[in-house]
Order: C-alpha cells, then sequence, then structure tokens
C-alpha cells in the first residue's frame, strides 16, 4: 500500500472513512438514497432490446443510450468529471468506482458480497452475460507469446488471441468481470482495499500518457461502439482500436 502515495495521500479523508465503520454508515446511508446506475435496469434493457449503446465503466457501471444518442461513454465521463474540466483526475476516477461500490455494497457491510455480485450480473449489468454476436471477434490471430493477456493455463497460448467477452464488449479495459476482477485473494468477496487496488490499476491502464489524468482522446474505442460504427461486418470493416 505504501507504494501507492498517490492516490492514498490524495485521497486520505475519503480512504479513511471506509476503514472508519462509523464513518462509513453514515456514508452508506448517504449511498442508499442514490438512484441505479444511468440507464436504468432490466426492464431498460428488454425494452431497447440487446442494444450495442452500452457502455461498461471501468468499474464495471453499466451506462446505456438509446439509438442515435451519443455512445455513452460520455455519459461516463461526464458523470466522473465532477470538475467538468474535460479530464477524470485520479481523484475523481477513484471517488466515482467507490461510488459505485457503495451502490453494490447493498447490505453496507464494506465488502461486495458472492449475492451482491450476483445481484451485479442479474439486475445490474446482465449485458455482460452474454456475447453479442455483432461484435467482432478475433480468430486465428498469432498471438505474442510474452503477451500480458495470456496465462500459462490458457489452452490458446501463443496461438489465439483470447475472445472479447463479458464486460470487455463494452468497455475500454479487456476487463470481462470488473467485479470479480477485483477480487486479489480470491475470497469471492470484494473488500475497499481490492477495490481500491483495481481502481488504481485501471487507472494506470487508462492514464497511457501518465501524467495523472484520462482524457478522451486517451481512451479506446470500445468492441461495442467499434461495431456501432463499423457499416456492416465482413473485410471491409474497419477495426479502429483508438480514438473516439
Ligand atoms: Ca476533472
Ligand atoms: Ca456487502
Ligand atoms: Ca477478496
Amino acid at each position: 500500500m505504501t507504494l501507492l502515495p498517490r492516490p492514498l495521500l490524495s485521497w486520505p479523508r475519503l480512504y479513511r472513512t471506509v476503514l472508519s465503520a462509523a464513518l462509513f454508515a453514515g456514508l452508506a446511508a448517504s449511498a442508499q438514497a442514490q438512484p441505479m446506475p444511468p440507464g436504468g435496469g432490466p426492464e431498460d434493457i428488454q425494452m431497447e432490446g440487446r442494444g450495442l449503446q452500452v457502455f461498461v465503466s471501468p468499474s464495471g457501471q453499466p451506462f446505456r443510450a438509446k439509438p442515435g444518442e451519443p455512445y455513452p461513454v460520455a455519459a461516463w465521463f461526464a458523470q466522473a468529471d465532477k470538475d467538468h474540466d474535460g479530464k477524470i483526475s485520479h481523484d475523481e476516477f477513484q471517488a466515482d468506482a467507490f461510488a459505485f461500490f457503495q451502490m453494490l455494497d447493498r447490505n453496507h457491510d464494506k465488502y461486495i458480497s458472492s449475492p451482491e455480485n450476483t445481484f451485479y450480473e442479474n439486475e445490474v449489468a446482465p449485458e455482460i452475460t452474454q456475447i453479442d454476436p455483432r461484435i467482432d471477434q478475433p480468430t486465428n490471430f498469432h498471438a505474442d507469446r510474452d503477451s500480458d493477456m495470456q496465462t500459462d493455463n490458457d489452452p490458446t497460448l501463443g496461438r489465439y488471441q483470447k475472445s472479447i467477452q463479458g464486460a470487455s464488449q463494452y468497455g475500454v479495459i479487456d476487463e470481462p468481470q470488473p467485479i470479480r476482477g477485483a477480487d486479489a485473494n480470491y475470497d469471492f468477496r470484494i473488500s475497499v482495499d481490492e477495490w481500491t487496488n483495481a481502481t488504481n490499476q485501471r487507472f494506470s491502464v487508462l492514464d497511457a500518457n501518465g501524467d495523472g489524468f484520462i482524457t478522451a482522446d486517451e481512451l479506446p474505442k470500445t468492441p461495442a461502439q467499434r461495431a456501432l460504427e463499423a457499416p456492416k461486418k465482413g473485410p471491409g470493416a474497419k477495426k479502429k482500436r483508438f480514438g473516439w
């Protein structure tokens, strides 16, 4: 933890707060009054069909837009950029992630438990449990053997690029399940420390030029966004990886 001075020192008040059960109860109570993530719940999904106009934030929060509206990465950016200076600072990024943690921690015990994760998958972001066939998947792509994305038990090691699944379909980070992905000690619950550490890692990934801010032009297009913008599936479809 001491190797991460910036987030902890620049976010001391909030961090100490989450370590204090008494104060946390107050925060949790205020979180209780907050609305669900923008875009609503599963009713909206059913109403709009399985749209590609979905963005899943680096913390796993879904944002949905209707056809013709701007791709909802803009909605997340506007939510996180609290001071409206056009860039997301580390503090803003942590605060945004922590607000979502509080939404998911429904019983306010400072952990996202397995049932709370199930609620997330079933009710908050059901899109991530399905594969959208309109999203291009890599085929027969010869990936580098030393790629960070591969693991030793990956049967396709060195042969195929892994498929795009879960939240990765709608996100700017290749993390299929951002809640479970934060469970560093695999005890099936996410502590505040685990969430903070995962959030720090996500910020580092997205702050491509390392200046301490995330700007819009640093964010890659999500696979769903690329599918939306592609004229049609086929050899002519462009696969832009960066830029909006
Ligand atoms: Ca800002
Ligand atoms: Ca909980
Ligand atoms: Ca854990």
